[in-house]
């Protein structure tokens, strides 16, 4: 098991070279774990499978050196090469259960949720952790549904015994608000990887979370 689970510290961030101001991906992961980012997950959705799984051990290598948990999203096969931490899916991808017998049972699996039912379903599945979202609407992601709100999520808060990450246009001005309804730990893309000053942005993140907790 990694060090730092989902849930147990404050910033997520998840990596998306399209929002990332032309940057390399070695460079921005850089700046997020020299600004003290715990979690990283590597999200790709247009590379050959080789250039993601030599991405994912640059990765797991940077995270690693950084006592960083390190997880995949979708991609099962690349999270078990790249000897990840964890592997994230989303409700159409491959069921928790059978990722599970995938990757074993020391695998942190994460799953995103966007509803009651399935946030209700996702401990008896084996998820470690869910995601909940979207908060507020978001353009970062393709197959988005409506924003469920700060109010679902203080239902998730008060009714599901798993570690909740939120996310979904999560940003420095309303994270506060997010923290102030039961997320201890927000996962964002555009409004952190897009910042042209990483480990500035990582810190008026954290400034914003202490003062809505
Ligand atoms: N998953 P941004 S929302 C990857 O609701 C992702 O499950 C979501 O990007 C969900 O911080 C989302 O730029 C996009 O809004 C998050």
């Amino acid at each position: 098991m990694p060090k730092i689970l989902p849930g147990e510290t404050d910033i997520y961030a998840i990596t998306d070279p399209n929002y990332s101001l032309g940057r390399p991906l070695e460079e921005v992961v850089r700046a997020l774990l020299s600004a003290g980012v715990r979690i990283v997950q590597y999200r790709e959705k247009k590379l050959k499978a080789g250039a993601m799984l030599e991405e994912c051990r640059l990765l797991r290598r940077l995270t690693r050196e950084a006592d960083a948990c390190f997880i995949v999203d979708d991609y099962v096969d690349l999270a078990i090469l790249a000897e990840a931490d964890g592997v994230h899916v989303g409700q159409e991808d491959l069921p928790v259960p059978e990722v599970r017998s995938l990757v074993g049972p020391d695998m942190l699996i994460g799953l995103s949720t966007h509803k009651p039912e399935q946030a209700q379903a996702a401990r008896g599945l084996g998820a470690d952790y869910i995601g909940v979202g979207p908060i507020y609407a978001t353009h970062t992601k393709e197959d988005v549904v409506d924003p469920v709100g700060l109010q679902y999520l203080d239902w998730v808060h008060s009714n599901i015994d798993l570690p909740l990450v939120a996310i979904g246009g999560i940003k420095e001005h309303n994270i506060a608000d997010v923290a102030r309804h039961g997320a201890r730990c927000c996962c964002l893309i555009t409004d952190l990887v897009g910042a042209p000053d990483i480990p500035a942005k990582v810190a008026a993140l954290r400034k914003a979370m202490r003062a809505g907790q």
